[in-house]
């Protein structure tokens, strides 16, 4: 009785750091590694805090960016087309930003990265639910 307890507080466990964890995008924006964490497990239609990691080629971390993020919904029946863009700030190791997607679907994302007069660029898609 007592193991099985035990047991089922591990699995209680394990089951809530997987769910803790949220969505995430690594993607390559020129010579730079990026990946784009959310906050929550999926991205919901609403504020979306996303935390952004950028490395160099030699897989250092870059704090000296200018990162903006472009997320857009194209038009659809009664409905014009939303675009949005935000910078994101940088906080210790990463960029951090608020997407207000502001409904549910398929919205655009792009993460332009500049520095030193050069501006790269990772897109992706996500689906708010
Ligand atoms: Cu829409």
């Amino acid at each position: 009785m007592k193991r099985m307890v035990v047991f089922m507080a591990v699995l209680m466990f394990t089951a809530s750091a997987a769910y803790a964890k949220g969505y995430e995008v690594q993607k390559k924006a020129g010579e730079y590694d990026v990946t784009v964490a959310f906050d929550r497990n999926s991205p919901t239609a609403s504020d979306n805090a996303v935390a952004i990691t950028v490395k160099d080629a030699a897989g250092k971390n870059v704090k000296d960016a200018q990162v903006k993020v472009e997320y857009s919904m194209p038009a659809m029946m009664g409905m014009p087309a939303m675009n949005y863009k935000t910078d994101a700030v940088l906080s210790g190791e990463e960029y951090k930003a608020t997407l207000g997607l502001s409904m549910s679907g398929s919205w655009n994302l792009a993460v332009k990265i500049t520095r030193a007069g050069k501006t790269a660029a990772m897109k992706f898609t996500v689906d708010a639910k």
